[in-house]
């Protein structure tokens, strides 16, 4: 299908966040690439307002924004790009997503997954869980950064390692340098809310 690429830099600290209002601290300290996955929260005219918001802010800021899920209406307004789990890619028109430019990360947690996530051409393949998930369980088992390594280097796609990281053990995981994109969820928050310090060195860890 050979799907768009993510341009030349690495996708960096890539937070997801629930809200689009959080996007934008995480933007004014310089990161690049983020998600939106708000699952149960919002539904129909409320939903759609929180991806209009959270695009018009990463326009804003020429932020890699990826919407997690919601493929027909990151099409509709023109996100840079859609994220979907194992399931949701057999469901979506990912046709529908390749015909629209828009660039597509897909999940995956065991070499058969990957293998299913490469026959997409995807923009970029994630891998989980490296460590046990603070904010969501599992079935599968950690990945660990040895078996991210392996996977990785047989894979010709950027690789978004989550699950799990955060600011003691990211150093692990950079020194893999198996990824391009290491993604988290609560360890850019405290409270529920975006920290700015917490994202900042985790920037900071991530260049190191
Ligand atoms: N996907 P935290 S792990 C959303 O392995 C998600 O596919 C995972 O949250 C996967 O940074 C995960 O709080 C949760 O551990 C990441």
């Amino acid at each position: 299908m050979k799907f768009p690429k993510c341009d030349e830099t690495p996708l960096g600290i890539y937070p997801i966040v629930d809200r689009a209002y959080k996007l934008r601290p995480l933007y004014e300290v310089g990161i690049t690439t983020a998600q939106l996955r708000t699952k149960d929260a919002f539904s129909g005219e409320a939903l759609e307002d929180e991806v209009i918001e959270a695009i018009e802010i990463s326009q804003e800021f020429n932020a890699r924004f990826f919407l997690n899920d919601f493929w027909e209406l990151g099409i509709k307004h023109k996100a840079y790009g859609i994220h979907l789990g194992q399931e949701d890619i057999q469901e979506a028109d990912v046709q529908a997503i390749l015909d629209a430019g828009i660039r597509l990360g897909i999940s995956s947690h065991t070499p058969k997954e990957i293998d299913i996530a490469l026959g997409f051409e995807p923009s970029y393949l994630a891998i989980g869980p490296i460590y046990e998930p603070i904010s969501k369980k599992l079935v599968y088992d950690t990945v660990g950064t040895e078996r991210l390594k392996a996977w990785a280097s047989k894979v010709d796609y950027p690789i978004v390692a989550i699950g799990g990281i955060t600011i003691e053990n990211i150093k692990h995981v950079v020194k893999t340098n198996a990824a391009s994109g290491i993604a988290m969820i609560s360890d850019v928050l405290v409270k529920g809310e975006v920290s700015k310090e917490k994202t900042v060195a985790l920037m900071e860890a991530f260049k190191k």
